[in-house]
């Protein structure tokens, strides 16, 4: 659903046809400069999805003045030029209701979509499900006291040994969208993570030097979050909620397998991970400062990663999740 709308949302951004310049004071205001006449139903401008002043420069003047009009009421231009609606949307700024939600187009902050409660986090006068999705780009050298997971690798083959191993998130696009009845979703198409250092543990008949590199986690599709939001919380600016179940991940790599003392045993050398099924544990997903930073906390000490079979028979794990994702736009 979120993601569905995700492409009209760019579109719209670049063709900026309507604003939803709503505000909701402007009830006479909308109304006048639209030509009045027949206020209600039956645009005037059937076709013209561009209720903006074609050529006709500002038909406002030839009554009056519009009285309380602060900026608004051009739908051109809202700020920063983010209409938020999708490039499809010609609903003018009048009295019908083209999504059914219960407000007028004029006063509507996404005309073509339903959000009755009109929510709107980042207070940019377009509402939560006609935003442009809040980006975040993870760059790098990004201090690692953030963007940095611990975990624990496990080798065993008829014995185990763990191996600390931090997974630093060098790179990844993030994006957030909130809707309009209390959910956040936190999607990432790719994470890249950073080649851990070499790992050495001894099974007593072999050595085992582990080190992951090219390491990627992955999603199916896109792998989401979602979590639920209050609403006090929502207009306060800070949401934050436990994100929704294991999200499933695909997992690639190199691990890079050495068994020093039994060469015949396996063969040494590159184990590559071919999308490996896996799972990123849930997590406490915030964002805050209005859209400004995000991060998401994991702590679960149960929870597996991956695993994967190398090529010379020894089981490894990724367990444990801990630390946190911090993002900046
Ligand atoms: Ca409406
Ligand atoms: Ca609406
Ligand atoms: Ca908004």
């Amino acid at each position: 659903m979120q993601t569905r709308l995700l492409t009209p949302f760019l579109a719209a951004l670049t063709l900026a046809p309507i604003a939803c310049g709503d505000d909701k004071g402007g009830s006479t205001s909308s109304e006048t400069d639209a030509a009045g006449s027949t206020t209600g139903t039956s645009p005037a401008t059937t076709d013209g999805p561009t209720p903006t002043t074609t050529d006709g420069p500002t038909p406002s003047t030839t009554d009056e003045p519009p009285p309380t009009t602060t900026v608004d009421p051009d739908p051109t231009t809202t700020g920063d030029g983010t209409t938020g609606e999708p490039a499809d949307c010609a609903a003018p700024a009048d009295a019908a209701d083209e999504d059914g939600d219960g407000v007028a187009n004029m006063a509507d902050n996404c005309r073509c979509d339903a959000n009755p409660n009109q929510l709107d986090f980042d207070g940019n006068s377009v509402g939560n499900v006609c935003d442009v999705p809040l980006k975040f780009t993870i760059a790098d050298g990004t201090p690692p006291e953030f963007n940095k997971l611990d975990t624990t690798a496990e080798a065993e083959k008829t014995l185990k040994c763990n191996f600390p191993v931090s997974l630093i998130v060098l790179n990844g696009d993030v994006q957030v969208t909130l809707d309009d009845a209390g959910t956040a979703k936190i999607w990432a198409a790719k994470l890249n993570f950073a080649d851990t250092p070499e790992l050495t543990c001894d099974l007593t008949l072999v050595k085992v030097k582990l080190k992951i590199q090219q390491f990627f986690a992955d999603g199916p599709d896109k792998f989401v979050v979602g979590f639920p939001f209050t609403l006090p919380d929502h207009d306060a600016g800070s949401i934050s909620g436990q994100t929704d179940s294991p999200q499933s991940i695909l997992v690639s790599g190199i691990i890079n397998v050495t068994e020093s003392n039994n060469e015949g045993l396996a063969p040494t050398g590159e184990n590559p991970l071919e999308m490996v099924p896996g799972a990123f544990p849930t997590g406490l997903a915030s964002v805050v400062n209005k859209g400004e930073q995000v991060s998401v906390v994991f702590d679960d000490s149960d929870s597996i990663v991956f695993m994967q079979t190398t090529m010379s028979g020894i089981n490894i794990k990724l367990t444990g999740l801990k630390g946190t994702l911090r993002l900046k736009m």
